[in-house]
């Protein structure tokens, strides 16, 4: 063990954010101090394997060599001037990125909330615009159990109490139907539809993946509807699945993406909206905007994000070792694990409830030395960098066969 990195223990730390940081989290008790690649290490210099990697935010691995020199190499030169002026990476970063995704035009902003908002907000302008839907009537159809982040207007049409309850009054003009059933969708949408916003992969429900020629239903039912198709690749996006958009696994092309988490390269946020110019064209100057949108140290670390995505290595890498992790996975159906669905290096886990919940799966992974996060009830969620090895792979997916194999 490295010596501590701290004059306060972890649990002294723990102890310390109680009175002072508001409790929306409920993390695991490891305090990490610092990380490389796929390994973090907490304050006494214990190391874990990261299995969650910033919910995919970490796909390139904790402090990637190139995309670490690219932030330091912009923070010597500059990292801001707002958007009243232009600066020297913002071009650069919209041409690569409008390439790397085969559309048109980018929208640069920070969080993953505000590329859906931004995208929601696109979406009613076109739809006024563009589509003629009288003002203020326009309609977006959105899926059941969907996580687009936590603003009052995307939970407004969350089906989670827990991110609703105690925030209303919500934002009218959302629709919410079954997931993975088109016909449901065909009935929600008419003339006022302006978008249907879906995730191509639901994240936080479970790593639920949707029936072959979901998405390709979708993407026909929006054309023939004349709405436009939304995918939130915020967490499915960028390498997660094996290839650079979930989408790609149906050979569809949504009118807008929305990115984020990952094409910050785990070091600043970034995130954007990207699509055909006929829907971000109708922005005018002055409709909207963002302080810290495409700044120059956002760009310079997103590009060089865009770069490692360009050569094609990192996606080819996590559907191979996607295979590592689903046929470990398999072996270990009816051996604590009931269920799992799983799409290159991204798994929902459902473990048998007997053994508990997955927060206490999670807390025993912990004391195993493998970090990962229970997304509800006793599904847990493995989500490593893309980086990671095929022998760090097979010690994790070895370290849950003996938590499970440990029992309740
Ligand atoms: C937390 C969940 C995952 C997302 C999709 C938009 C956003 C997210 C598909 C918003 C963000 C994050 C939020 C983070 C934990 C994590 C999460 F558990 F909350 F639901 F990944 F599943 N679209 N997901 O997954 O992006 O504004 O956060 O940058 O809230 O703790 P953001």
């Amino acid at each position: 063990m490295t010596a501590p990195t701290h004059p306060r223990t972890s649990d002294e730390l723990i102890r310390a954010e109680e009175p002072v940081l508001a409790h929306n989290y409920h993390p695991l008790p490891v305090v990490v101090a610092r990380a490389e690649g796929a390994w973090v290490e907490d304050v006494e210099g214990r190391r874990y394997l990261d299995m969650l990697a910033g919910y995919s935010a970490l796909n390139f691995g904790h402090r990637h060599p190139a995309l670490v020199e690219a932030a330091h190499r912009q923070l010597d030169r500059l990292t801001l001037t707002s958007r009243a002026f232009h600066n020297d990476r913002l071009a650069g970063f919209a041409e690569r990125l409008a390439a790397l995704t085969g559309q048109d035009m980018v929208l640069p902003m920070n969080t993953g909330a505000e590329a859906v908002e931004s995208g929601i907000k696109l979406a009613r302008k076109w739809a006024y615009d563009v589509k003629g839907v009288p003002a203020d009537r326009a309609t977006i159809v959105v899926a059941a159990d969907n996580f687009h982040g936590r603003t009052t207007t995307i939970v407004s049409f969350s089906t989670d109490e827990t991110a609703r309850s105690g925030f209303g009054p919500f934002t009218p003009g959302f629709r919410i139907v079954p997931y993975n059933d088109l016909a449901a969708l065909e009935a929600a949408v008419d003339e006022t539809t302006a978008a249907v916003l879906i995730e191509p992969i639901q994240g936080e429900a479970g790593v639920l993946i949707p029936d072959d020629g979901y998405l390709a239903g979708v993407r026909e039912l929006t054309r023939r509807a004349g709405c436009l198709f939304v995918a939130d690749e915020i967490q499915s996006g960028l390498g997660r699945t094996g290839r650079t958009l979930a989408v790609e696994h149906e050979g569809v092309v949504p009118d807008v993406v929305l990115l984020g988490k990952a094409l910050g390269g785990g070091i600043v946020p970034v995130s954007a909206v990207v699509g055909r110019r006929e829907v971000l064209g109708v922005l005018h100057p002055g409709e909207h905007g963002s302080t810290f949108g495409g700044n120059p140290l956002a760009a310079a670390v997103g590009t060089a994000v865009v770069e490692l995505l360009e050569t094609g290595a990192f996606q080819r890498r996590a559907a191979e070792l996607g295979e590592v992790l689903r046929d470990g996975l398999a072996a270990l159906v009816g051996r604590g694990v009931v269920g799992f669905r799983s799409r290159g290096l991204w798994a929902g886990v459902d473990v048998d409830p007997a053994l508990g919940t997955g927060r206490a799966v999670s807390e025993r992974l912990m004391r195993e030395g493998i970090l990962a996060k229970d997304t509800h009830g006793s599904t847990i969620r493995l989500a490593p960098p893309l980086t990671i090895t095929a022998d760090e792979l097979t010690s994790a997916l070895a370290s849950l066969e003996k938590v499970l194999a440990a029992g309740a």
